[in-house]
């Protein structure tokens, strides 16, 4: 069954920060193995307290969530599973197992942090499957468009907003892409081995497929805003490491495309 890797990396501290996570080997990421001593460093980024699209902490007498549900405005719901908690911490517990990480660090949420992954593709004049791809700020690595869902906001709205705001620089032409956005296709929905995972607050993923069968990209400018630093078209085939689980949601680009 599936393991993360990404948010077990121990070359490098945690982004943004001097905080190494517990190396957790492959055979103890599940929950399930016996690991007494296992008390992973505890780290939440300062930048996250107090922020409007960010939880109290747990033990906030003031915090009382519907965790495992539709919580007024927040989707609290994980696509992978009913997540449990720690008996002492009372913290969510990632579903996909030990991170080496304990708190949020970067992530607002405890529990699932929801976001969407807008997959623009063509075929080049070439006859190659590319996509949109962009250089993400925090740690240079490509990426798809992608964001996090806002409070109360629709999916639908969140895969065009980020689109617009990180590959067309905010430029608000809503309509010329309006085609495109009618015609997406779910290529996925769950789990993200996300680097920014911890033990208590992970990123799940809805990635849809729009595809522009007609050339309407040929009448926009594609260009990096937000908190992308480039743009540039990958090919499928380039075998180009990108961030998180995006390599994976790419070959299922492929194979949506190969039928
Ligand atoms: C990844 O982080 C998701 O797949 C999505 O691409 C991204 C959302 O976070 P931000 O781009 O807003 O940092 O896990
Ligand atoms: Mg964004
Ligand atoms: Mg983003």
């Amino acid at each position: 069954s599936f393991v993360h890797q990404k948010c077990r990396n121990v070359d490098v501290p945690y982004l943004g920060s001097q905080v190494y996570r517990t190396s957790v080997p492959d055979d103890l990421v599940k929950w399930n193995r016996d690991w007494a001593d296992y008390a992973p460093p505890n780290y939440t980024d300062k930048k996250v307290h107090g922020q409007p699209w960010a939880d109290p902490e747990i033990s906030d007498q003031k915090f009382n969530p519907n965790w495992n549900a539709v919580d007024g405005k927040i989707n609290r719901v994980s696509f992978v599973c009913q997540y449990t908690f720690d008996p002492k911490t009372l913290c969510p517990i990632n579903p996909i197992g030990r991170t080496g990480l304990a708190g949020r660090g970067l992530l607002g949420r405890w529990g699932p942090n929801h976001a969407a992954d807008p997959i623009v593709s063509r075929i080049s004049d070439d006859g190659h499957l590319e996509f949109v791809a962009i250089q993400r700020r925090d740690n240079n690595e490509w990426a798809i468009p992608g964001g996090m869902v806002d409070a109360g906001e629709h999916v639908s709205q969140t895969l065009q907003r980020e689109f617009t705001e990180e590959a067309m620089n905010g430029n608000i032409d809503k309509d010329s892409l309006k085609e495109l956005w009618s015609d997406g296709k779910e290529l996925y929905r769950g789990y993200v081995d996300d680097p920014r995972n911890t033990d208590n607050a992970w990123m799940e993923t809805v990635v849809f497929n729009f595809h522009d069968s007609n050339g309407l990209l040929k009448n926009v400018d594609l260009q990096a805003g937000d908190d992308a630093t480039a743009l540039r078209w990958i090919r499928v085939d380039s075998k180009e490491p990108l961030y998180a689980s995006h390599s994976y949601f790419i070959d299922l680009l492929k194979s949506a495309h190969s039928k």
